[in-house]
């Protein structure tokens, strides 16, 4: 497909953060750190600071006001890997191949000679760490990883200085921490295999022994039992390395801080995926009942604590004026993702969807809508920002920032719009393009969307989502109708084809 320019749709060049002459309080560092935190499924009505939540996120909400609370940001996908995908190259997922939703034995998505954030911070002399869920696959070969030894290529091949991650998601195999390529306390006589296909000998499943979970799947994860927890795919051994799910947040978010520590002293770039509120949801006992909303709601109050928990870092490292904090989500919520564990039930008042339709897997707003915050104390005036704004763009606007010169295809989806990412202005982009579940295109111009045909099913019925997907053109006008209510295809052709030949031009037909 044909690769497009990049275009700055700011209209202006940012120059790099240099050393003003004399000012010895600057001298200490000439760039600004970046922490990237990285929300799994909360949606636009989970934070409290956007105004739909019965959840109280006081950390987030004091980010919020501190920063730029952006109202319209989307990322590129209504799954993980996609947008993470995105995100990470500043590349649509959809140019390529076998970027859906990750087994945990996958093959590393992102190839080696690809371009990344974290290749392009290390270029710029910063140091680079991910830390949490990742979701982007490991080594060479799916299912051919050996979990016993260093598996490569992996993030370190990405240009990520340091990594502590989970392989996938907290509901698939392998239950382990993996830390700069390697199981995190493995014991060598008790060695770890995994198989997306079949069970171990002897292995208890979720399916076969129900006794034995303390926490019942609602659909699908009925595989692997680890934690009392059944999960997707097949593991056995490695006993010592597996996780405690009460723990994760902990155990990443003090790597995070670590991170943080040990980079303080030059510039670093942070990309910390949570856990939360992504399936199984087992918040530590300290938030247990605190959201009154069951696991989901306490899973929330978890994600603030870590949010402030990275705040209280950089005050305490006093790094606040020097590092941009942007927070945002992969996708959008879901209440049932696959365990019995009352979100449904408890769910009260809370719309973790906000004012849009759908949501996670969705075409519909709901499924990509998603809060976004950038604070930068001394650079970013607090304000709400309405301005249209995509994940694909981090890595522009990054790049800006840096003061880094795009090589040949390097990022061809990416724009820099980091005068929007830091509300000095209110531009919106020129359009933005998202993908849901079944890979079928969705594109918004000013206030108007267009959802192009697809066969996929109009409803997940396990999840209760509607997936915006009709064998037809589908046409909003977001302003007057964020709710996407009403198709006013048939009676707007003009804007159709408008929108359908800028997607058109995108996908570079
Ligand atoms: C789905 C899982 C869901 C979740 C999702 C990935 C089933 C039935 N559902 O296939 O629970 O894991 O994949 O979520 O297995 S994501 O946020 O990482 O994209
Ligand atoms: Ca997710």
């Amino acid at each position: 497909m044909k690769k497009l320019s990049i275009l700055s749709y700011t209209g202006l060049t940012i120059l790099p953060f240099t050393l003003s002459a004399g000012n010895a309080k600057e001298k200490k560092q000439t760039k600004p750190n970046i922490v990237i935190i990285y929300a799994d499924d909360i949606g636009y009505g989970d934070l409290s600071c956007y105004g739909y939540s019965k959840v109280q996120t006081p950390n987030v909400d004091k980010l919020a006001a501190e920063g730029v609370r952006f109202t319209n940001s989307h990322c590129g996908a209504a799954t993980s890997t996609p947008s993470r995908y995105a995100l990470l190259t500043g590349e649509y997922a959809w140019r390529k191949e076998g970027t859906g939703i990750a087994a945990g034995d996958a093959a590393m998505i992102i190839k080696p000679e690809q371009h990344t954030i974290p290749r392009m911070m290390q270029a710029m002399g910063y140091k680079t760490g991910a830390v949490g869920k990742w979701h982007l696959g490991l080594g060479s070969e799916t299912s051919k990883q050996n979990w016993n030894g260093l598996i490569t290529p992996g993030l370190k091949e990405l240009g990520f200085d340091y990594s502590y991650i989970l392989a996938a998601t907290g509901d698939r195999t392998p239950c382990v921490f993996m830390e700069n390529g390697r199981v995190v306390n493995l014991d060598p006589n008790d060695p770890i295999a995994v198989s997306y296909i079949k069970n171990f000998d002897g292995e208890p499943t979720g399916k076969d022994n129900p006794e034995l979970l303390r926490m019942h799947p609602s659909h699908g994860h009925n595989q692997a039992i680890v934690n009392g927890i059944s999960r997707i795919g097949f593991m056995k051994g490695g006993k010592s390395a597996l996780w405690v799910d009460e723990n994760i947040a902990d155990s990443i978010t003090v790597k995070a801080l670590q991170f943080i520590e040990n980079n303080k002293n030059q510039p670093f770039f942070l990309y910390f995926g949570t856990q939360d509120v992504h399936v199984p949801r087992v918040p530590h006992p300290r938030f247990v009942g605190k959201s009154g909303l069951g696991p989901r709601g306490d899973a929330l109050v978890e994600f603030d604590w870590t949010v402030g928990q990275v705040m209280a870092k950089l005050k305490e490292l006093n790094l606040d004026d020097n590092t941009l904090v942007i927070l945002s989500s992969d996708n959008g919520p879901v209440v049932d993702d696959g365990y019995q564990d009352q979100a449904v039930k408890l769910l009260g008042d809370h719309k973790p969807w906000g004012p849009f339709r759908g949501g996670k897997y969705s075409s519909f707003e709901a499924g990509t809508h998603v809060p976004q915050i950038v604070r930068w104390t001394g650079k970013v005036k607090p304000s709400v920002s309405p301005a249209l704004v995509t994940q694909l763009d981090w890595y522009a606007s990054f790049a800006s920032l840096a003061g880094y010169q795009f090589k040949h295809g390097e990022a061809p989806d990416s724009q820099n719009g980091l005068k929007t990412m830091l509300g000095k202005n209110k531009k919106n982009r020129s359009y933005v393009v998202k993908q849901n579940i079944n890979n079928s295109l969705s594109i918004i111009v000013g206030d108007w969307k267009y959802i192009e045909p697809s066969k996929g099913a109009k409803m997940n019925k396990d999840t209760n989502i509607e997936l915006g997907n009709l064998n037809a053109e589908q046409l909003y006008n977001l302003k007057l109708d964020p709710g996407e209510k009403t198709n006013v295809a048939a009676t707007n052709p003009k804007k159709v084809a408008e929108l359908k030949s800028k997607l058109d031009a995108v996908k570079g037909k």
